[in-house]
């Protein structure tokens, strides 16, 4: 066997990431966030050859799939959700009629596999931390920075990447939203503005609404998921997760659809 020189595996590594970080400083489609909305998301927008990338705040992608209801690694999807299932070949068991259950573990797995393998790029350990709009006061591409530099609390200035379009997948804290509201008052598309923010536990009503309120919700910010809950003052839902899955199919169509 060859001598393994280390050297070779660092140029491999950083000039792998390198060129991939530069090829997506300009992209169709940015999304914030790779719980399962977003993730759903760049799935079905990277297989209509739509140039999708996905920055993820923590080191494992994923969201709040991992931990099923309390930890319980098990996930419900009602019967509205099962095709999504089906499609991504995610197994499962009908528990009682219009009720089935996942491992939280397969299903948040299988996600993440099948949308890079579909072609979309997630950088993980990157944190959205602003947004930029120009003069016609539409977003143009997100602000960037290494999670651990916030965490550390070091002040370092952020790098850009320009996108058509950027999607807040960030899930309850929907903080993109929060962030366009911030910085240049409150022009969102909901009644008051503002991000309206999460109601209590309602299982139906937050699974009923969560689709509907899938939308563009400023020019060229998309909201997908919790957050699109979230920001139109929607319950959450607990452990149950057809509407995320939907909700990360309807944007994609959605994007699609704008991008025509
Ligand atoms: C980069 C960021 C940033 C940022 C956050 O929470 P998620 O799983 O979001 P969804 O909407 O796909 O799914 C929600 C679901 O997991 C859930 O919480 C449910 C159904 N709750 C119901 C209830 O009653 O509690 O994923 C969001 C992802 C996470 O991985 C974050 O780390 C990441 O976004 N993130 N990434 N930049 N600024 N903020």
């Amino acid at each position: 066997m060859e001598i393994l020189d280390e050297r070779i595996i660092t140029k491999a590594i950083v000039e792998n990431f390198s060129k991939d970080f530069l090829d997506y400083t300009d992209c169709d489609v940015a999304i914030a966030g790779a719980g399962p909305s977003g993730a759903v998301a760049a799935y079905y927008l990277a297989k209509s050859g739509i140039k999708v990338i996905i920055y993820e705040r923590k080191l494992s992608p994923g969201g709040g799939m991992w931990g099923g209801g309390m930890m319980f690694p098990y996930i419900v999807v009602q019967t509205e959700g099962k095709g999504i299932l089906d499609e991504f070949d995610i197994s499962y068991n009908e528990y009682q009629p219009g009720y089935y259950v996942a491992s939280s573990i397969e299903a948040t797995s299988t996600i993440l596999s099948k949308c890079t393998k579909a072609g979309a790029k997630i950088f993980n350990t990157i944190s959205i931390e602003d947004v930029v709009i120009r003069e016609n006061d539409e977003i143009e591409g997100f602000v960037l920075s290494w999670s651990a530099t916030g965490i550390a609390k070091l002040h370092v200035d952020p790098l850009v990447i320009k996108s058509k379009i950027v999607v807040d997948a960030t899930g309850h804290d929907c903080e993109v939203c929060k962030i366009v509201c911030r910085k240049i008052g409150n022009k969102l598309n909901t009644s008051t503005g503002t991000v309206i923010g999460e109601k209590p536990m309602w299982a139906d009503v937050a699974e009923k609404h969560v689709e509907d309120n899938t939308k563009e919700i400023y020019p060229n910010l998309f909201v997908t998921g919790m957050a699109a809950n979230a920001v139109y003052g929607a319950p959450r839902m607990g452990p149950i997760f057809g509407g995320m899955l939907l909700s990360g199919k309807r944007v994609a169509e959605l994007i699609i659809e704008k991008l025509k």
